[in-house]
């Protein structure tokens, strides 16, 4: 087994990883920032590393110094949490040069997936269905109307280098694709370093769901079952449950199938999530893979009962999964996680400052995934996720009477959270009735 992990991360995260290596008895080493000297994962971990400026690019974005600290404290491994380094193939091939552990995929599944044409590619000659489109980067603005004009309008303009919705451009008929394609390459020239971009068919009101996969050295993946995302704002994901209420079994088995076929053909090892696009007429298509573990894990733990990290720990130490073998993981009752942000909950503008007071629920089917503690002050240099609020139910129905009286029963003072937009979602009949889709919040906010 791994004897000490250096966590290159900050945060929640950073203490939820902490948790998975005290059960397994594995030391741990935590990096900080400069402005993180107080942070809880500080406290938390056997021994801690100053590594830099506030500024995450100096600090948890600093390679260099990452792998300073884990010489110097003699870590045998490095999990790189989400966020920050955690996709960073570059990253993951020092860490290994390094002779340490990465805990995480192989360099060369995470430059795949990252590639998002190339990874459609690849996911597609493995016979998981993609959305008609280019198989390859568009050579031109020519080839862009020609591909457009036989698939049909609307199509989205990705940027091969982005993910994760940075990047798009749409396009409803020739007029538009012609002023899209130049601006979309620019702009992922900008962004990313890189201009290649793809064309897609573009949905209107898809669904996002996503898959949890699990794979280790001894060649066995299987799937967890998906967690639907639909509830996102400008791509950032508020609120995440599981089951979706949208699959049948029959489609749970085949998409999860498609899920694993997908992360054979990446070689992946670790764990990963697959995510889809699922149209309302049933039909599913591959989006992209993310190489890491998620910020929205805990729900597929609650309905699982796998705890995620620590197959994560054991799969990096070449143990193998302890699931059992040659049995499809049973999904149990329901679960639904709030990512608490401090932020305004009207302009969603981030709200750093001291956390004066602080109450955390619990009780039956409650979990609380977080950093914060009474007196703590939120630097403002980092993402405004302080909690995640998770409840667990034997359905959806119990799952969202325990969301309502947990998010009634949090109390975090001095700053502004996004609890209450949480609990007024729980009250929208739309939601209640799971008639979701990745527009439900652009609507929800119009609407009030
Ligand atoms: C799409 C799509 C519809 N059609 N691609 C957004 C995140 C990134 N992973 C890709 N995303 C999407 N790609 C095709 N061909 C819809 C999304 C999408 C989305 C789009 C607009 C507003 C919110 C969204 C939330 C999730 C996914």
């Amino acid at each position: 087994m791994l004897r000490k992990v250096l966590i290159a991360n900050r945060g929640e995260i950073a203490v939820r990883i902490i948790a998975a290596c005290r059960e397994l008895d594995i030391r741990t080493v935590a990096v900080h920032s400069e402005a993180d000297r107080e942070c809880l994962h500080v406290e938390m971990a056997d021994e801690s590393v100053c590594i830099g400026g506030p500024y995450a690019n100096t600090s948890y974005l600093n390679i260099s110094a990452v792998i300073a600290a884990a010489e110097i404290t003699g870590a045998d491994a490095v999990h790189p949490g989400y966020g920050f380094l955690a996709e960073n193939a570059h990253f993951a091939e020092i860490v290994r040069d390094c002779g340490l552990t990465f805990v995480g995929p192989p360099p060369e599944a995470i430059r795949l997936m990252g590639n998002k044409s190339a990874a459609r590619a690849a996911v597609s000659a493995a016979g998981v269905p993609i959305l008609p489109g280019s198989k390859e980067p568009l050579q031109g603005r020519s080839e862009a109307l020609r591909l457009a004009g036989e698939i049909g309008y609307p199509v989205i303009l990705k940027a091969s280098a982005g993910g994760g919705g940075r990047g798009m451009r749409l396009a409803f008929d020739e007029r538009e694709l012609r002023a899209a394609f130049d601006t979309a390459r620019t702009e992922a020239e900008r962004a990313f370093g890189d201009p290649s971009v793809y064309l897609e068919k573009y949905l209107e009101r898809p669904r996002h769901i996503e898959f949890q996969i699990l794979a280790d050295t001894h060649g066995r993946v299987v799937h967890l079952g998906e967690r639907e995302c639909s509830i996102q704002r400008r791509h950032q994901k508020l609120l995440e449950e599981a089951p979706s209420v949208a699959l049948s079994p029959e489609q749970r088995a085949e998409m999860g199938k498609a899920a694993v076929a997908a992360a054979r053909a990446a070689r992946y090892v670790s764990a990963g999530t697959v995510e889809f696009l699922l149209s309302e007429d049933g039909s599913y298509h591959f989006m992209e893979m993310n190489t890491r573990i998620q910020v929205e894990h805990p729900v597929t733990e609650m309905v699982t009962g796998v705890d995620l990290l620590k197959e994560q720990l054991r799969i990096a130490a070449g143990e193998r999964m302890t699931l059992p073998p040659r049995k499809a993981v049973p999904i149990r009752g329901h679960a639904i996680e709030f990512r608490i942000n401090a932020e305004d909950p009207d302009s969603f503008a981030p709200s750093p400052g001291v956390v004066r007071r602080l109450v955390l629920p619990g009780g039956p089917g409650v979990r609380v995934d977080t950093h914060l503690y009474a007196g703590y002050s939120i630097p403002p240099y980092y993402d405004s996720l302080i909690a995640k609020l998770i409840v667990h139910g034997k359905d959806r129905e119990e799952a969202i009477v325990r969301g309502r009286r947990a998010l009634d029963m949090l109390r975090v003072e001095g700053i502004q959270t996004s609890a209450r937009l949480h609990r007024r979602i729980l009250d929208d009949l739309d939601f209640i009735e799971g008639r979701l889709d990745t527009h439900f919040m652009a609507r929800y906010l119009r609407e009030g």
